[in-house]
């Protein structure tokens, strides 16, 4: 047979599934707004680029002499776990190098970090939540939300450009270091997800335009602290757990980037309420609460204080707590009557 009238030769095995892949980088491309800079698409990238260094770090902290105490103390009091202290030196160092932000609000900084020059974002981010779960190997995870500057670029930033309403957002998701990593992200155009593939070091996507589960499986708060809780709160778990209401598992991993992602994939609600002693709760309004409830939202869900939408309240300082509860919309309206409706203190 003359060599040109061969087959040709059969495409090598996962030949389609590569062609298939769709990475980070081609998915905001193909999403980008006619006429954007492409600023916001880079900004992502570098918070892409920090989660891949995070994860990596993460999955060597058993190796390493990374895990337990660095001995610093956070603006909150807390002791900083090391790992913290390296997330937080990524997503900063990362972001200044790229040009793009003119401030940094980090859980683990008393401050804002202002960047010289002339860029247009904010980024608020708890750069390792849930990291008193280090030590025991529980999933924790890099939360971010990105505003656009409202003060002037030939001045420096200022309160107005970071103490504003999460309805400001431009973009929020997290990283999560899991069993996998896995990116979840809104530009306010659904959300979607992208799982490393730590081979080829590219975040794929692996689920677009999720939405929360009309049928909720899951509910998550830390049930040990419920004599804490204000009446109404108590009401709302009591109510979910009688055999009449619709039955959903308790289960609560005590990192709300994993809790918030299991019930966005399975259905639930998660919430952390103000307690006895914790009049605010625990979480924080600007670089947790924020940029989650922006994420249910743009799922379907909703973030809630408890009283009114996460994403219209205020914040005053960069560190407030607040109560949050999140997910699944009808429980999460719920939960605000049954609040409402409770005799107060
Ligand atoms: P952190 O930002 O110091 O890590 O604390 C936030 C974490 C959340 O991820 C988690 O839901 C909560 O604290 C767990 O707190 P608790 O152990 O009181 O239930
Ligand atoms: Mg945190």
């Amino acid at each position: 047979m003359d060599e040109l009238d061969r087959d040709p030769p059969a495409p090598p095995v996962g030949a389609d599934a590569v062609a298939e892949l769709v990475t980070i980088e081609q998915f905001l491309q193909d999403r980008r707004p006619e006429g954007a800079s492409g600023d916001l698409t880079a900004l992502l990238y570098d918070l892409a680029l920090a989660g891949k260094l995070i994860s990596n770090r993460t999955r060597r902290a058993g190796l390493t002499e990374l895990m337990g105490a660095s001995g610093v103390i956070n603006p909150q009091g807390e002791e900083q776990k090391a790992l913290d202290l390296y997330a937080d030196d990524v997503v900063t160092s990362l972001l200044r190098r790229g040009g793009r932000v003119c401030a940094i609000v980090s859980e683990e900084r008393p401050e804002p970090t202002i960047v010289d020059g002339t860029g247009t974002y904010v980024v608020v981010h708890d750069p390792l939540d849930g990291s008193s779960n280090i030590d025991s190997n529980v999933s924790i995870g890099t939360i971010f939300g990105i505003y656009p500057r409202l003060s002037d670029p030939d001045g420096p930033p200022d309160d107005g450009d970071w103490l504003r309403p999460g309805r400001d957002l431009v973009a929020a998701g997290y990283v999560l270091y899991g069993t996998s990593t896995v990116l979840v992200l809104s530009t306010g155009d659904g959300v979607h997800a992208f799982t490393l593939d730590p081979e080829v070091g590219e975040f794929v996507l692996t689920w677009a335009d999720m939405h929360h589960p009309d049928t909720p499986a899951y509910y998550s708060f830390n049930h040990a602290s419920s004599p804490l809780w204000d009446q109404g709160i108590g009401d709302f778990v009591a109510w979910l757990e009688r055999p009449d209401t619709p039955q959903l598992s308790q289960r609560y991993i005590g990192s709300a980037v994993a809790d918030f992602h299991r019930n966005l994939l399975h259905g639930g609600i998660y919430g952390y309420p103000a307690e006895t002693g914790l009049p605010d709760g625990k979480l924080r309004m600007v670089y947790e609460g924020a940029p989650l409830a922006f994420l249910a939202e743009q799922a379907g869900g909703l973030g809630s204080d408890g009283h009114q939408p996460l994403l219209d309240v205020v914040p005053t300082t960069i560190h407030q707590r607040t109560p949050v509860f999140l997910g699944h919309r009808g429980l999460v309206e719920r939960l605000q009557d049954m609040v409402d409706a409770a005799p107060g203190p």
